[in-house]
């Protein structure tokens, strides 16, 4: 193969070499490293960097689909040598996340029924209510966008009165891990805003009973319809939201809605705003002048 290549080379006319050079170099974007890789292309009609890539895609997804492992992690695994999720068990060095991720593989690739997953935001609920009854869980997510299988569960909890959800959040996981409820944890964190979040891996009592991804967020009620907006998603819906808010010189994220937000001509925010007072997830479509969607209709 390389004989052959190099026969090609010398075969293409150097005048025109420089001149194809040139002018894939003027291509907008094109700097001399892509040039090159055109350059080889035009003049063998073949590029060797690509040689290795249909042997490697499958195995750089069967690692990335390791959670807590993203795209480059995985070339890093493939670049060590490793192959198969036995080289990474036995050899890789792995985080915390990562070592949970591969000891529930093939669970956490699997999805559940919805059925399964108004199990499990059942539970929390129950467990959350007998730390205080008023407490609301909603699972968001696909489960509330009303798909027939989820990926995880995406339980939302908050307080009508304001002040009752807090301290709950560390006592609720405490509770949900003496049953047995809780396997693993992966993620427990507060924002600047009040907002806490865990993501955990669940398993429902009885034989058979798959691990299940499961997060948690816990937010005061004064941000509770723009974290359900948020937490529903889908995560494509909510970049359109946030989009279509910038151009109205608002912005929206999980925590509120902002109105007379300034930006600079690249768009970063120079002064923050004020926020609407959203009490429901229509007065944030209504304050964007939107119609109201239905979760069932934010799938993009
Ligand atoms: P699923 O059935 O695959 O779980 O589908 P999903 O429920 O739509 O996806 P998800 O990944 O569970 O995310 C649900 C919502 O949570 C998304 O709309 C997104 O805005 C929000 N979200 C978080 N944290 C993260 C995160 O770390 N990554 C992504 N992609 N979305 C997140 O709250
Ligand atoms: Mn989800
Ligand atoms: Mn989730």
């Amino acid at each position: 193969m390389p004989i052959c290549h190099q026969t090609h080379l010398q075969r293409f006319p150097r005048d025109k070499r420089e001149k194809n050079q040139e002018e894939a170099c003027s291509i907008p974007g094109v700097g001399k490293r892509m040039a090159e890789k055109i350059m080889e292309i035009l003049e063998s009609g073949h590029l060797r960097k690509l040689d290795h890539i249909s042997e490697s895609v499958p195995i750089l997804e069967l690692f990335s689909n390791i959670w807590g492992a993203g795209t480059k992690t995985a070339q890093m695994w493939y670049h060590q040598g490793f192959r198969s999720l036995e080289d990474i068990r036995n050899q890789a060095s792995l985080t915390d996340q990562q070592a949970i991720g591969l000891k529930h593989y093939s669970d956490f690739l699997e999805r559940m029924p919805r059925e399964e997953a108004a199990e499990i935001e059942q539970t929390v609920r129950v467990a959350a209510q007998a730390l205080s009854p008023g407490l609301w869980c909603v699972a968001c997510g696909s489960y509330r966008r009303g798909k027939l299988t989820c990926g995880d569960v995406d339980v939302l909890v908050t307080h009508p009165d304001g002040r009752s959800h807090r301290g709950i959040f560390s006592r609720l996981l405490d509770k949900l891990r003496q049953q047995g409820f809780l396997t693993d944890d992966l993620l427990s964190q507060e924002d600047h805003c009040q907002q806490q979040k865990y993501l955990g891996v669940c398993q429902l009592p009885g034989p058979g009973r798959r691990h299940r991804r499961l997060d948690i967020i816990v937010v005061p009620y004064s941000q509770f319809a723009c974290a359900l907006l948020y937490f529903t998603g889908s995560a494509h819906f909510n970049r359109s939201m946030r989009a279509l808010a910038k151009t109205k010189s608002m912005s929206l994220s999980e925590h509120a809605l902002c109105t007379a937000v300034v930006r600079d001509t690249q768009g970063s925010k120079l002064g923050p705003g004020h926020v609407l007072p959203t009490p429901t997830e229509k007065d944030v479509f209504w304050l964007l002048g939107l119609p109201y969607r239905e979760p069932a209709e934010r799938d993009w």
